[in-house]
């Protein structure tokens, strides 16, 4: 059993997602996440082990290579494609109450802001971390933000601004929302804004990568 885990995690650090898929070029011909996990199931171990000694494995091992620079862009988006289609095995099991998830995440890019690469990053990082993600989209306005935490008033939200212009933005909706509730906890992120930032629009924490955002949910994972 923990071979067969131990493969799938790697198939998701590496972003090997089926047997034909070409990359990465030293795991041709091998099996990927699809088919390793199909196996699992039919071998009888369960999908809440699957996905928390398997495929978020692989995904913290990428997180971390990510985060210190060991990785571009292009592999995280292929360790995250490896787990989607992994995770299409399992979904079956989340609606059965079978499989857990950590908590609720809600994410968008701020008022006026169309940059989202960076927040799809997160969001999948997270996901694969195993939470439920909630994705805004992108020229989120506080009202829409309000909209998605009454209706998952337990989650835990994520706001992401490229720019100098709109990451002023953030402060209004970081405003608004603690207004509607003072306990709930906001992280930020993107290229301008910083932790003195945060302190100064009061939100709860900035990551500047997705690792941090992931780590810092996983302190209130359920
Ligand atoms: Co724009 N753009 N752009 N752009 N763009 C920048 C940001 C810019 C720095 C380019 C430059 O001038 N050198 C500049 C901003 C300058 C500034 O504000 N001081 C800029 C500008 C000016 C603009 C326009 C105004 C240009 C124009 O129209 N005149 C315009 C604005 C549109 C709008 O938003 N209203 C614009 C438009 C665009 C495109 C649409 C063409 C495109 C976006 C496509 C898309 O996202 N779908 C685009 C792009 C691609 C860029 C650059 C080239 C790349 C951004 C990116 O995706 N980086 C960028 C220049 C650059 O960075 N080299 C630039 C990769 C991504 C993985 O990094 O988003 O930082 P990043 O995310 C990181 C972290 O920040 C962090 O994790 C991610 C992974 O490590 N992170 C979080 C992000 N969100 C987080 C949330 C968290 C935690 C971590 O918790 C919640």
């Amino acid at each position: 059993m923990d071979q067969l885990l131990n493969q799938i995690a790697q198939c998701v650090e590496n972003g090997k997602i089926k047997l034909n898929s070409p990359y990465p070029p030293a795991m041709k011909g091998k099996p990927g996440a699809d088919e390793l996990t199909k196996q699992a199931l039919d071998e009888g171990i369960s999908a809440q082990d699957i996905l928390t000694k398997g495929l978020i494995v692989g995904m913290e091992k990428i997180g971390i290579k990510f985060k210190n620079n060991e990785v571009f862009v292009p592999q995280v988006l292929m360790s995250a494609k490896a787990m989607s289609t992994a995770m299409e095995h399992i979904k079956p099991m989340f609606l059965t109450g079978e499989v857990k998830r950590k908590g609720k995440f809600i994410i968008g890019t701020v008022t006026g802001d169309l940059h989202d690469i960076g927040k799809n990053l997160v969001a999948m990082m997270v996901e694969g971390n195993g939470w439920e993600v909630i994705d805004l989209g992108t020229d989120c306005p506080p009202q829409k933000f309000l909209e998605a935490i009454k209706e998952h008033p337990e989650s835990f939200v994520g706001l992401s601004a490229l720019l100098t212009t709109t990451m002023m933005n953030m402060e209004e909706i970081v405003k608004e929302l603690k207004e509607y509730n003072k306990n709930l906890k906001i992280l930020i992120g993107g290229a301008p804004v910083n932790e003195q930032f945060k302190a100064k629009i009061g939100a709860d924490f900035y990551s500047p990568d997705p690792q941090g955002a992931v780590e810092y949910l996983n302190r209130f994972a359920n």
